[in-house]
């Protein structure tokens, strides 16, 4: 039993007063097209994406920019865009001062270019390079980031979006990407670097900000039309903060989560809940009026604007009536009835029930694994990466994990190299699933990626902490 105070959303560093500076609405007009510079290309060869320090403006009020780390010095890096069966060619140099990877998140990826220090690969030291080539088999919004010393290198700004399209072009008048992620910032703009790694964040919600940011900027402002049809694709890229975002005045349908196509639906009372590493596709008809403005607010801490729709003066589009429901992407289903059974319960944690916790194969107390190796989680009572993997599958092998949040604190679950279900007709996809505190879900996943992939909760911090797992596929 370890008993610690229980955090509140409020960190030390987050007075209302910051969190309102980074939210404030007022600010230059940015287009989509505006967000990101253009992926720099070899013609017939690699793009090329360079890991290195840079600076972003993220509070508004304070004139220092913020020096962050990012993929061609920019938070977010540049959007990579596939079409869906094409082949993504990425050269990272790593100009950090420290070993770097990158994970294509949510990619159902070759073993090799799945960017996991130490399973898939050895990081990339600095002023060296490695080549990702791999295929995207499914359209849809995934992400990229490090996956080494993630709860800093995310945190400090490394990741950019992945869209693969799909072959025929859903008919819509912009394609906007919202990628928003809170930051732990002084009063000067400095990233607080003292906190990284910090046992409190690890032990409790893990590294929560006390700025918002989208697309790399304090405020999301998009200008639109009156009538016109938008794919809003949202990314959460909070090292830990499951953001829940209202929409409101307008009326999006879900099109697809974690880049998987869902029968579209409504949301209930406009809110929607996206846990670290998720995606979701809206699809929205802007029915306001010329010169109106609609705002999404982020709704977790405080009422925070996170994005508004400016609407210009010209005459009034037509709203179109038709539905709009993605080409499901072919996912081989899961034999629900006859999964095989693995357990994975959680553990741990502030205020956690764990008697032994095995680490690099020796048995701890709680108090003394904290004291002496920073972890205090573990998945079936193991913290970090084991020698042995949670569970061995054969290809064509489907299987049902049994999952038990047995701690005071959410977590969201992310599996590598797969998508899984729950039971259910209608149940989407996921790459990622936020268990709540106390919860108990099943998922099914059907082994057809050969090779060893990794399973984490990606509360950066709680991965950091200990939980990190790891299953097998075999041919
Ligand atoms: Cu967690």
């Amino acid at each position: 039993m370890i008993c610690m105070e229980r955090e509140t959303m409020q960190s030390p560093h987050q007075t209302r007063r910051n969190f309102l500076t980074g939210a404030s609405a007022a600010g230059t007009l940015l287009l989509a097209s505006r967000f990101s510079a253009a992926v720099a290309k070899v013609p017939g060869g690699p793009i090329l994406l360079e890991a290195r320090p840079g600076s972003a403006q993220l509070l508004e009020t304070v004139k220092n920019r913020t020096s962050i780390w990012g993929f061609d010095g920019a938070v977010p890096g540049p959007v990579i865009r596939v079409k869906q069966g094409g082949e993504v060619w990425v050269r990272l140099k790593n100009s950090l001062p420290q070993p770097t990877t990158i994970h294509w998140h949510g990619i159902r990826i070759d073993n090799a270019m799945d960017g996991v220090a130490g399973l898939t690969q050895e990081p990339v030291p600095p002023g060296e390079s490695f080549d990702y080539r791999f295929t995207a088999p499914d359209a849809g919004t995934f992400w990229y980031h490090p996956h080494n010393r993630s709860w800093e290198q995310v945190a400090r700004g490394l990741y950019g979006t992945l869209i693969v399209e799909e072959p025929d072009a859903p008919d819509v008048d912009q394609d906007i990407i919202a990628i928003i992620d809170d930051w732990r910032l002084g009063e000067d703009g400095a990233i607080d670097e003292e906190s990284f790694g910090s046992m409190r964040d690890k032990s409790h919600l893990g590294r929560l900000g006390n700025i918002l940011s989208i697309n790399g900027k304090f405020t999301g402002e998009f200008g639109v039309r009156s009538g016109e049809r938008i794919r809003l694709r949202l990314i959460n890229t909070c090292n830990a903060r499951i953001l829940k975002l209202r929409f409101e005045e307008l009326n999006p349908y879900v099109i697809a989560v974690d880049g998987q196509p869902v029968t579209p639906y409504e949301l209930d009372h406009g809110l929607v809940t996206i846990a670290p590493a998720q995606r979701i596709d809206f699809l929205i008809d802007m029915t306001g009026a010329a010169g109106a403005t609609q705002a999404i607010t982020e709704v977790s801490q405080s009422r925070l604007v996170a994005a508004t729709f400016n609407y210009n003066q010209l005459p009034a589009l037509r709203v179109r009536t038709s539905k709009l429901k993605l080409r499901d992407n072919g996912l081989p289903h899961p034999d629900i009835s006859s999964a095989r059974n693995v357990d994975l319960i959680m553990t741990g944690g502030a205020m956690g029930q764990a008697d032994k916790i095995t680490y690099k194969g020796t048995s701890y107390d709680m108090r003394q694994l904290v004291r002496e190796h920073g972890m205090v989680w573990a998945f079936n009572g193991n913290a970090g990466m084991p020698k042995e993997p949670l569970f061995s599958a054969r290809i064509g092998e489907s299987i049902a994990v049994r999952m038990d949040n047995d701690t005071r604190w959410p977590h969201a679950m992310h599996f590598h190299g797969h998508h899984f279900r729950e039971a259910g007709p209608s149940a989407p996809w996921h790459d990622t699933l936020l268990m709540e505190a106390g919860e108990k879900r099943t998922i099914y996943l059907y082994a057809d990626n050969p090779g060893k992939w990794m399973i984490h909760c990606h509360m950066l911090e709680h991965q950091a902490g200990g939980m990190a797992s790891w299953f097998e596929v075999k041919a």
